[in-house]
Parts: C-alpha cells; structure tokens; sequence
C-alpha cells in the first residue's frame, strides 16, 4: 500500500488510538454535560440501554464494553450540554443580526427549552404556549391547499413518531414526505430497489464475520462509523483483503488502533487495513468496477480454456438473474482505454483488484456518499450489483450489498412510511386501518420541495429536525425563497441557521432529546430505531430533560394532528401519546410481517430482524430475479470534465455531524483552524500558479448562467486524484446546483460538483 505523498498536509497517526480519546474529552470538557453523561455513554447501544443518536451502525448483541465512538460520544455530550438557548437569548437578539452568525456559534448557544412564535414587529422568537402553537399553526395550515404543505423528516426520530408523522402527512392530505435520505441514500433505496427488489442494503452484521473481501466505496468509517473499524479490524486479522475505492486518502481505512484495546494503545502498533487503495477519480467507480468485470471475465475465459471449472457462478446465473448476456457483451465491448480514463485508475491495479475478488469465496461491497451523490449513482451501485452478481455474491452469508446509511433512523423512517413514494407505502392497508381516504399521488423529494419553495406553489414547510436551509444544494439561492414561505415550523433540539431563515409565519417547538426521560401518561417511555442491517432495537432515554416545557418529537407531533385534523376515533392521538407500546401496536397491525411482536421483540439484544427478501434470494423485482444491468455512461458524473474545470467533492471533517459542527479540526485528515479551505493536488496547484495559502474563490461551473460562488477559502495541497478538489458541507453547499442530482431518485450530486478556481480580483 503506498502512503499519503510527502509534499502534501498529511497525518501518519492512525484512526482510533489515543487521538479519539482526547477529541471525545475536549468536546466533554468544553459542553460541561450534565452529571450522569458519563453513565449515558455507558449505557450507550447497549441492549436496554440507549440507542446512539449518531450513525446508524448496526447494535451488536454482545457489545463492547465501551460501545461507541468519538463520534457517537460527541453526538450524546453535544445533546446533554449545560448550555441553555432560552427565550432570553432572543431577547437580546434580533433575527437578522443572527443571520450572520456562524453555525457553530449557533448551536453553541445550548438546548432549546420553551416553544417559541416568530413575532414580525420585533424580528424575534416569543415564548408561547404550546396550546397557541399547536392552534396558531392549525390555524395557518388549514386555509392551504394540502398539497401545498411539507413535512420533512431529519432522520433521527424515533419509529413510532416516523409512524405518527407520516400517517399525520397523509391524514392532511399529501405525500410530500422527505426526508434527509433524499440527499443521501435514496440513490441505494430507488437502484437497489430496481435490481434487487429490496431497497435497503442484504447484509446482516455477523457476515463480517465471514467474508473473504471487502470492497469499500466512497465512505469514511473512522469519522462517520467510527464502530464499523471493530468488525474491519477483525476481518483483517482473519485474513480478509479489503480494497479500498476512494480519491482521498482516508486515515480511517487505512490503520487502526483500537481505543478498547490496552495493549495496542499502550505499544501504538496499528492494524493495517486497506490491502489496497486505489484513488478514482470523483464519479469514477463505474468504470473501475466495469474493469474489475471485464477482468473476472478474461479469467473464466482462461479457466474454461483449460478445462478448469468457470469462476462465475453459472448456477446462479442461471436460476436468479436476468438480463447477464447483455451485461456480458457490454463489459466486454469495453475498452481498457476508456475504463483507465474515467476512472483514473491503470489496468494493472484493476485487474489486480479483480484477481483478489477472483480468489474471494465470499465478498461484501461496502459503500457510502462516494456513490450515491453522484448524477449516475444509481449506475454506480446497480454496477457493483453486477458484479456481486457475477459470483453470486448476494443473498448468502459473509457476502453481500453494504450501503453504509447515515442518521441513527433514517432507514427506519422509510420503513415506517415517511417516503414521498406512495407505491412504497400500503396505502389500502392505512385507509382500512384507519377510516380515511390517503392521497396516491406522488409527494415531494428534497429537490422538488425547493424547487416548489422556489416557484412559490409549496406554502408551508414542517421540519422534523434537520437543518435543510443549510442541508440542501444551492443554499445561498434558497435562503430568500424560504423566508417568503408562508409557514414554517421548526421541532428542533439546538437553534440552527434554518429557524433563522424562517418563513413570515414560523414556530420553534423544542423536544427532547433520545438521551432524555421521556414520561407520558402511562410512565416512562421507551422508542426504537432501525440500523443499517435492519435490526429494530429498543431506546430507554434516562437522564432529567433539559426544560421541564420540553415535549417528546412524539407528543408534538400528536399535538399538531389533533389541533390540525377533523376528529376520527380510529387515529388515537392522546392514548398514543400516553402509551407508545399503542403506537408500536398498530405499525405491527400495518406492517404484520416485520413487525409482529413489536413490544417484545425490540428488546432482544442486538435487535430484531425485520427481514429481507434479496438477503434470502427472493427477488421482488420485475423479472422476480436480481437483474443485471447494462449502463450507458462510464462516469457518474452528469459534468464531463474541461480544462480549467475540477470536480469538487464536499465533505464531511471529524469535527462535524451533518450541518453540526463541533470545532475547526478534522484531525484523522492533519487539518485544524478553518473550515475555509480548498483542498487540491500539489501538481494542479503548480499547473494553475497557485500557491499554499493562496486565498481564492471557487466558482461554479455547471454550464447554466446561474452565478455561483463561494470564497475566502485557503489552498492547501493534499493528496487527491487531478482535476479534483475538497471542500468542506455544508460550507460549500452554494456552488452545487439544485438540478444536479442523481438521475433515478433526485441525490444532489455533491460529490461531482463542477467548479473553477478565481483568484482575488478575477478568473
Ligand atoms: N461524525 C459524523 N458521523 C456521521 C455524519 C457526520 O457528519 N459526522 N453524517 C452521517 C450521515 S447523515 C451520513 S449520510 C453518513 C455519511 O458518511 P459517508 O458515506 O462516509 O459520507 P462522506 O463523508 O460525505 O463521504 C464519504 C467518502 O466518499 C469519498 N468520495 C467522494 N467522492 C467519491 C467518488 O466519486 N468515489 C468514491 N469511491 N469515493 C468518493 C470521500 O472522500 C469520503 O471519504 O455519516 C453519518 N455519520
Ligand atoms: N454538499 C453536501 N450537502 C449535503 C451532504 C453532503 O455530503 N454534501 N450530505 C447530505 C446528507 S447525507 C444529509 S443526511 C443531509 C442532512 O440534513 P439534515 O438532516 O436536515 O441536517 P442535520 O445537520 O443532520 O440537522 C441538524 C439539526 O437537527 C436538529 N436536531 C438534532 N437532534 C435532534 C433531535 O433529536 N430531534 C429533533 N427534532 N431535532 C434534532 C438540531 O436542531 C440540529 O441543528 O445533508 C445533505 N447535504
Ligand atoms: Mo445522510
């Protein structure tokens, strides 16, 4: 494995180690969380313990001692602060002078603890009752047309208020319920769902225990699923090779030094991870993937010639595909020339690449934001699909699809029935359950609902936590369309930019926590989450709220429904409200095959499994087989590349949840200080006269008249694939184009984002 090149900022510690402890103890000491943190983290991921509200990584029945992460720490510390954001704060401050403060200066200001009204005369938020909220904003909904209306989901909420939220959305009157996974893995639900029938990933965690490869694309376990480096670590100790596809070199595959264990902490030694790292080029995985096939084919050419068994799977073939001769002769009309250009990556690596696949009995393909935000993600993945398919490496054990999602229960959401797709949801099942008429007319994506912000038809816009002012592409473009929005309604934990940037009428509606007591009722209650192996475990929050005037995400919910919607006995908004095992009740009597039993069985250790068609090899897909498909494209990226033109991927540093940030370092790259910065290839920087330091603006590039331009940002060499550069998201959101998105589910396409360097005082 080659190691990051000299002349460029690089860290040669290693993911985990001591490291992550002192990140962990500097947020600690900085959030003064309240007493009893420490035994929150204890508890954390633990069965009948609390469910991390970081990642969605999956919750292992006999878990560590400590199980979670710097990052899953931080998240906890981040809810449990000391700090308070109270109606005083706003008091003191007019909403326009705090459309200039930072993110991180407004999450700093603490919890929210009291429900607030936007009050226009003053530009302030007012401490209101949380009976005027729920009535002011039933009052404001209802003279709109439903259709006019969104509820977006940040995919942290528990099942049962996923399950509350939608059926709230449908009751109203539409389906216009996205959420964060339509800038994240809808790519993986819509091309997994076409090819596989299931829309989420085959894996279960116990076949890492059991593979033989590993192929990583684009995702970054030591910041997003800092867990996930245990099972790594263990594969490559049994002998597992994993390959790793990514333009930036990441820390986190490639050593590891287990915090949990004394002896490598003590001697420092790292596991090796990655057997090999190959840098694609951004949007060049499609190609390197079609060389790998192309490969795998020249060897059972080779085989069969000398009368050795095929090295394709031709039982499989045959009895659970569809659609491999055309995928076939495709991958061998390819020229080597062609997949070694759009991927950046030589002939010699890919095949030798594909000759560890070759040897593998058993493979998983892991992959994260690298594939999904990309135009022709959709291709990308369906493209490992292929592969996987050739050998058959879907649908048995140690082997299979891995999308790595992101929020605690974004997966989750989806299951429940927070989904734009009416398809997707048993629509006859809800009317008979329920006694109303649910809409079966598409809802809104993330891309849609700004667009209708845009256009003016969306009037009222509901967000379920979440941050999509800053969230979505083309954010400088959006801010003045979201705040000539009608109504907003913000139910949030920590003050964000979004609640600035309200609409004429808004409502800030402060919850609780997941780490936080939440009692009804009935006494105390629990919720339950889905991870990213589709096991559904149980969540008991224990520590005293941050505001006795806080109310759970489901009450809240349950207070705007029943202010909002005309009466039916059947949708028990208060009796939910009491009791959540109610809740639990009917997403079972909705979903009876996945959740049968619901009330026990989230309590088994490492969750229940709710099951999935192509991890057994039922395809529930047009054909009733997992289908082969055959691209026509061999880069993800909907920008071609131009002189003068890069591709920039936006990222996430180890300082950050989403559009939180916790402080200015991202340690497991060598970076500190500033969030303003362009990562770039020392030779392009020589090629384009810049220099380290230099202070330039990135402008965009996409090819329409649209001016997009972000500045102050600082170039600093790194090591990265030409012809590309790194920038930090959300700081970087106004350069991608609302229109740029994956062209299968709408993914903003912010890993391909097409970009020029502007030097102070012009191009
Ligand atoms: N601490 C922390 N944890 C998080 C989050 C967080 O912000 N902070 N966010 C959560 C959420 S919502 C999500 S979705 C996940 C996100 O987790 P990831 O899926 O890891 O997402 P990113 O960090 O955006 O990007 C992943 C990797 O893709 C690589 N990449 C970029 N372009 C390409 C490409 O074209 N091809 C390939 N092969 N690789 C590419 C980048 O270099 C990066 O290493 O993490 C979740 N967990
Ligand atoms: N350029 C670019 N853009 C991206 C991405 C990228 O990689 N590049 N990634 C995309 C991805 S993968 C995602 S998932 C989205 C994320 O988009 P969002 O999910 O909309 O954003 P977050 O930053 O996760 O939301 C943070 C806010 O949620 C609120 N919050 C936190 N915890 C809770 C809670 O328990 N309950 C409630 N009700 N509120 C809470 C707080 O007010 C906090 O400020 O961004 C997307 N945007
Ligand atoms: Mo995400």
């Amino acid at each position: 494995m080659t190691d990051t090149r000299d002349d460029t900022v690089h860290y040669g510690g290693s993911a985990g180690g001591w490291g992550s402890v002192t990140g962990m103890a500097k947020v600690f000491k900085r959030e003064l969380s309240t007493p009893g943190t420490l035994d929150t983290l204890m508890r954390q991921n633990k069965p009948e313990g609390y469910m991390c509200a970081s990642c969605a990584w999956g919750k292992p029945a006999s878990p560590h001692s400590f199980e979670f992460c710097e990052n899953g720490a931080k998240a906890t510390i981040w809810d449990l602060t000391r700090d308070r954001c109270t109606p005083d704060f706003f008091r003191e401050h007019r909403l326009a002078d705090l459309r200039d403060w930072s993110d991180f200066d407004l999450e700093m200001q603490g919890r929210l603890t009291a429900p607030m009204r936007y009050d226009a005369a003053s530009d302030r938020y007012l401490e209101c009752s949380w009976d005027e909220a729920f009535s002011g904003i039933a009052a404001a909904m209802t003279p709109l047309d439903p259709k006019s209306v969104v509820y977006y989901a940040s995919g942290k909420a528990s099942l049962e208020t996923s399950y509350l939220y939608a059926l709230l959305a449908r009751a109203h009157g539409n389906n216009n319920l996205p959420d964060s996974s339509n800038m994240c893995h809808e790519t993986t639900s819509v091309a997994m769902k076409k090819v596989t029938g299931s829309p989420v990933g085959t894996c279960v965690l116990e076949d890492f225990e059991h593979c033989d490869a590993i192929l990583y694309f684009g995702q970054n376990p030591g910041t997003n699923s800092p867990r996930f480096l245990h099972p790594l670590q263990d594969a490559v100790k049994r002998g597992c090779k994993i390959i790793v596809f990514n333009p930036v070199k990441e820390v986190g595959l490639m050593r590891f030094v287990d915090p949990q264990n004394p002896v490598q902490m003590l001697t420092q030694t790292p596991t090796q991870l990655a057997h090999m790292y190959l840098q694609v080029r951004p949007g060049g995985d499609l190609a390197a993937v079609l060389g790998l096939a192309r490969h795998v084919l020249a060897r059972d050419d080779a085989a069969l010639a000398d009368g050795r068994p095929s090295v394709l799977d031709t039982d499989f073939l045959a009895q659970h595909t569809h659609g491999w001769e055309a995928f076939r002769d495709e991958v061998r009309a390819t020229a080597w020339a062609d997949i070694e250009d759009h991927s950046g990556l030589t002939r010699a690596d890919l095949e030798a690449a594909a000759d560890v696949y070759v040897a593998a009995e058993r493979v998983i393909a892991v992959y994260g934001m690298g594939l999904t935000q990309h135009v022709h993600g959709s291709q990308s993945i369906q493209m490992v699909v292929n592969l996987m398919l050739m050998r058959g490496n879907i649908g048995r054990q140690g082997a299979g699809m891995n999308p790595v999602r992101g929020h605690s229960n974004v997966q989750g959401q989806r299951t429940v029935g927070i989904s734009e797709k009416p398809e997707l949801v048993p629509l006859d099942r809800l009317a008979e359950q329920f006694g109303f008429d649910p809409p079966r007319d598409q809802g809104l994506t993330t891309v849609d609902m700004c667009e209708g912000i845009r256009d003016g038809s969306v009037k009222a816009f509901v967000s379920l936590g979440g941050n999509l002012a800053r969230a979505v592409p083309d954010s400088a473009m959006m801010e003045d369309a979201w705040r000539a929005l009608p109504l907003t309604v913000f139910i949030a934990t920590k003050l964000n930019r979004s609640h600035i940037v309200h609409g004429q009428a808004s409502y800030l509606l402060p919850c609780l926590a997941r780490p936080e007591e939440d009692m009804q009722a009935s006494g105390p209650q629990a919720v339950s989450i889905e991870d990213s192996f589709s096991h559904i475990s149980g969540s008991w929050g224990k520590r005293s709220p941050a505001s006795p005037k806080l109310k759970s995400e489901l009450a809240i919910v349950a207070g705007i429904a029943k202010a909002l919607l005309p009466p039916n006995p059947k949708m028990r908004w208060d009796d939910w409200t009491a009791d959540y095992a109610l809740v639990r009740d009917a997403i079972a009597e909705t979903y009876p095959d996945e959740f049968h039993d619901y009330n026990a069985r989230m309590w088994q250790p490492g969750g229940f499994y709710r099951g999935n068609g192509a991890h057994d090899r039922v395809w529930k897909t047009e054909s009733g087989k997992a289908e082969f498909t055959v691209p026509t494209v061999l880069s993800a990226l909907g920008v071609g590349r131009a002189e003068g033109r890069f591709h920039l991927i936006t990222m996430r540093s180890n300082d950050q949840f989403n559009t939180t940030i916790y402080g200015m370092d991202d340690r497991l790259r060598g970076l500190s200080g500033s969030r303003m910065i362009l990562l770039i290839n020392p030779d392009d920087m020589k090629r384009h006269g810049l220099r380290q330091g230099d202070v330039v603006t990135l402008a965009g590039d996409a090819g329409d008249d649209v001016r997009r331009a972000v500045g102050g940002l600082t170039v600093t060499p790194f090591d990265l694939p030409d012809g590309c550069v790194g920038g930090y998201y959300p700081e970087m959101n106004p350069l991608v184009p609302l229109w740029l998105h994956d062209e299968a589910s709408k993914t903003p396409a912010s890993k391909g984002v097409p970009v020029r360097i502007e030097r102070a005082g012009g191009a």
